[in-house]
């Protein structure tokens, strides 16, 4: 079931149509995927991303999704978000001191020591792919980030998720790790793999996914920028 309702206290900004290949990537889905887990309400605040409004650039220092209000409090940053709900919510963010700061710290470790790396790699093998930096680059960074991935790949061997139960901290991981999805990097990591499968299958995420393309449905690309 959708959680998105009008008249929620919780605003989740996004855009109103992004590029085929940005399609599902867009990270309020992160958010999104959240409040679907705890069945928290929210409503939707869709921007154009050629000509972004006033209120996407006040909000967020760089005029980037996601943004978040909850009634008069307002955030910027996916990971504030999550961050956020989990306080709201015993699913998303165990109360048991340590189980809570393993969750924390997993988030921060997922957006602080992974996915730069991935977005980095990204960068490499497709939107710089022809660019003769990025053929030197992509050994070591393919290297750098295996060793990265070790350590979840030994953890997601023996458990589901990366506490005792699904937390943000596997929505921010996941998430993450979704910018090598389809790649020999990540299927080298079976395990890690089957992690980001087991994410991805949640209905919760399902419905996160489904709520973000339909908006890309709804709308027109601009005028700038056909298809
Ligand atoms: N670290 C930020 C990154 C936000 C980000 O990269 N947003 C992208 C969409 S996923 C965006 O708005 N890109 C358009 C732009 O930068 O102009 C977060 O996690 O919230």
């Amino acid at each position: 079931m959708s959680m998105m309702t009008s008249d929620a206290e919780i605003e989740i900004a996004g855009y109103q149509w992004v590029p085929p290949f940005a399609r599902g990537f867009v990270r309020d889905l992160r958010p999104r995927w959240a409040c679907e887990e705890a069945g928290i309400p929210y409503r939707e605040r869709l921007a154009d991303v050629t000509n972004k409004p006033g209120w996407l650039l006040d909000a967020q220092p760089w005029g980037q999704v996601p943004i978040m209000r909850d009634g008069d409090i307002r955030l910027f940053e996916s990971g504030a978000t999550l961050l956020h709900l989990g306080e709201k919510s015993e699913t998303l963010l165990p109360r048991g001191p340590q189980q809570r700061a393993a969750a924390i710290s997993w988030v921060l470790g997922a957006f602080n020591s992974v996915e730069p790396w991935l977005f980095e790699w990204v960068n490499v093998t497709a939107f710089a792919r022809d660019e003769e930096w990025a053929k030197l680059r992509r050994p070591s960074l393919e290297e750098f980030i295996a060793k990265r991935l070790a350590p979840l790949e030994k953890l997601l061997g023996g458990q589901d998720w990366l506490g005792e139960s699904f937390t943000i901290a596997d929505i921010a991981m996941v998430t993450v790790l979704r910018a090598i999805g389809g790649s020999q990097l990540l299927a080298d990591h079976p395990a890690t793999q089957a992690y980001v499968a087991r994410g991805e299958a949640r209905p919760a995420f399902q419905q996160a996914m489904n709520d973000q393309l339909a908006a890309f449905d709804r709308h027109d690309p601009p005028t700038s920028m056909g298809e």
